[in-house]
């Protein structure tokens, strides 16, 4: 009856490591399990009579639409819409347990007698609503664990920080082989940039915006819709958007989001659900958003979640090659693929194969280090790498499909977009995620040569300076590019080192064009928004696909160039980009995506992407931020721009 993702007194807990002392838990525990059942059935009964009531008195009205009851209800505890979803009370406003109880069955009749009061609700409206005011309710509780404390990271990681040279000057722009040889893990980065305190600041204010939303109307859930005013769960009610949030709403220094949303993992979050996963997002999603949490906090809470998170995806690895199925069920551990991948066992390219960087973090980040996660992802990979070449793919690039019992591709088609684009991205972030190290040699050669492939094969030059990335169907190009794609840039900046040797150069090079064209898809439309994807001929673009889901990719290969090169024309496009986000995006209940970015002013796709809070508002921020926060040389973003520690591997089996 309840709906997932709500807060349940019934909930068995899995036992986790706990940061916080056993015998307070227990009794918080025993607390909410003794009481709790006696108020919730006083107001059962209560709500019991008042139905039977309405039977006796009559039909109601039908007047209330059912979206407003949630809404209704919710906001019977308190006039404050906020204190209402208790997301924003504080949990020591109730002394004791005794006094919220209270408190609770004095809201409980409230809501009951305004339910009265207006003649309205149905039955099963009114049980809704005693469900939900039971769900606020838990909220309040008294005896929330303390926040941890939340410090800001200068992304200070364990490496050795290049040594001044003759001059005093640290070695910026260095490392190439140094960097290679594990020894200086330098990617070039350029020192010293300042904040722009007040771009960095709205954009801060937009998140707390457009989160706050959330936590408003949809705190739990996976997603917002900000126009419905109510949440959407595509993940299987994890938490997507919370667990999205994480670490952007500690860089950004939010520490009451920070604490409510920690909270929330350590009391609600739990994977033994009835919910056929995608086994890719939920790990760059959850697991990764949860090991970045880790990273950044070193609340030993995280790993636990972690691990009861990884269990229950590893049955997807156990097929004959272990390249794990896309998909499987939570509870059951069933397996299976998409149908739409034309034979049973086939599996989608970007989606098994980049696991490695979450898995390998795992290993890394239990104690003791448990192997087992690390070669999980890392499977895959070596598998698909090792696997014949398939006829009319150019060397260097890979089909989108792969057979996981027989280790063998099942079609022609090459993206660097939808389905193909993290599989290229993880073959040099688990590089640099090792630390650069010779162990890692044999994910950075692999990267090399797909760079090359992508290079020779799928960049093409526009007329303005600028390059598109095209896909391959049928033994050639096809020139359409998805926004998805201009993450590529990033990547290829990433992949530039210290831009020392010509190829580094060369990739440098088409890092800058590739990430010119992306800004223009944003400045070249009426509303200063991105289509989803383009078409291009004779050098120039036109629409593809013409909404826009508030993707991270354009923004994430500015962020990657500012922070190699330091050129202010990268904070300039930002700021415009941002400001056009700002106008198209908002509205008064939460940030939605867009159904036609050709039409000004636009309609809106009612959904607040739980990447835009975890990529694409983070990657703004960092833009406008000092660049030693989360500085490029100690931290690795995974695919969903969750940031895990550089850490020097001397292991791995590709
Ligand atoms: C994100 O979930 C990840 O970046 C993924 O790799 C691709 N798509 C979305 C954002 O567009």
């Amino acid at each position: 009856m309840r709906a997932e993702g709500s807060p349940s007194l019934l909930r068995a807990k899995p036992t986790s490591t706990r940061a916080y002392g056993a015998s307070k838990t227990s009794r918080r525990r025993a607390r909410r399990y003794v009481l709790l059942p006696i108020v919730g059935c006083a107001a059962w009964a209560f709500l019991f009579v008042l139905y039977k009531q309405h039977e006796v008195l009559g039909e109601p009205s039908a007047s209330t639409p059912r979206g407003d009851t949630r809404a209704a209800s919710l906001a019977t505890p308190s006039s404050d819409p906020e204190r209402a979803r208790g997301v924003h009370a504080d949990p020591r406003a109730a002394e004791t347990h005794e006094e919220s109880a209270a408190a609770a069955a004095a809201a409980a009749a409230a809501a009951a007698a305004a339910a009265d009061d207006d003649d309205e609700g149905t039955p099963e409206e009114l049980r809704d609503a005693a469900e939900k005011l039971m769900a606020s309710f838990e909220w309040t509780l008294p005896d929330e664990p303390p926040a941890p404390p939340v410090t800001r990271t200068s992304g200070a990681g364990t490496f050795p920080r290049p040594e001044p040279d003759a001059t005093g000057a640290t070695r910026t722009g260095a490392g190439g082989d140094d960097a290679r040889s594990g020894a200086v893990p330098d990617g070039g980065w350029v020192r010293g940039i300042r904040a722009d305190v007040e771009r960095r600041d709205a954009v801060r204010a937009a998140m707390v915006d457009a989160y706050e939303s959330y936590e408003k109307y949809a705190f739990g859930d996976d997603e917002l819709r900000p126009l419905a005013k109510r949440g959407k769960n595509a993940f299987g009610a994890l938490g997507a958007t919370i667990i999205d949030s994480l670490d952007t709403l500690w860089i950004m220094g939010l520490t009451e989001h920070y604490s409510r949303a920690r909270n929330w993992v350590d009391e609600f979050l739990y994977f033994d659900r009835d919910w056929e996963a995608s086994v890719f997002e939920t790990t760059i999603r959850v697991l990764g958003g949860l090991l970045a949490a880790y990273d950044l906090s070193g609340d030993e809470m995280y790993v636990a979640k972690c691990v009861e998170l990884a269990e229950r995806l590893e049955p997807a690895f156990a097929t004959p090659t272990g390249v794990p199925k896309n998909i499987v069920n939570l509870k059951t551990g069933e397996a299976k693929t998409p149908a739409w991948t034309g034979a049973p066992g086939v599996v989608v390219l970007a989606e098994f194969g980049s696991l490695a960087m979450e898995f390998g973090a795992l290993s890394e980040r239990v104690v003791p280090n448990d192997e087992k996660w690390r070669v999980l992802g890392e499977t895959p990979v070596r598998v698909a790498l090792r696997a014949p070449a398939q006829r009319h793919v150019p060397r260097g690039l890979f089909p989108l499909y792969f057979d996981s019992a027989r280790a063998r591709w099942t079609n022609d088609k090459v993206s660097v977009g939808a389905m193909g684009d993290s599989w290229y991205e993880y073959l040099l972030k688990v590089w640099v995620q090792g630390g650069r190290t010779e162990a890692m040699r044999g994910w950075l050669d692999a990267w090399t040569s797909a760079a090359d492939g992508v290079l020779k094969n799928l960049i093409v030059d526009g007329n303005d300076d600028d390059a598109f990335v095209a896909s391959w169907a049928g033994g050639g190009p096809v020139h359409e590019m998805d926004h998805l794609s201009c993450f590529v840039g990033g990547m290829f900046c990433l992949g530039s080192g210290a831009g020392v040797t010509d190829q580094e150069k060369a990739y440098l090079e088409a890092a800058r064009k590739i990430t010119r064209a992306c800004y223009k898809m944003y400045a070249d439309s009426p509303t200063f928004i991105a289509p989803e994807t383009i078409g291009f001929r004779g050098g120039a673009a036109h629409v593809g696909v013409k909404s826009n889901v508030q993707r991270p990719e354009a923004i994430e290969s500015i962020f990657y160039m500012y922070r190699k090169t330091g050129d202010e024309m990268y904070r300039e496009w930002a700021w415009e980009m941002f400001c056009a986000m700002r106008t198209q995006y908002r509205t008064e209940s939460g940030w939605t995506g867009l159904k036609d970015v050709r039409v000004n002013p636009p309609e809106r796709d009612d959904v607040t992407q739980s990447f835009f809070f975890a990529e694409t508002l983070k990657y703004f921020y960092l833009i406008f931020a000092d660049a030693d926060v989360v500085h490029l040389d100690e931290w690795v973003f995974n695919t969903e721009a969750h940031p895990l520690q550089v850490r020097a591997r001397k292991t791995s089996i590709v």
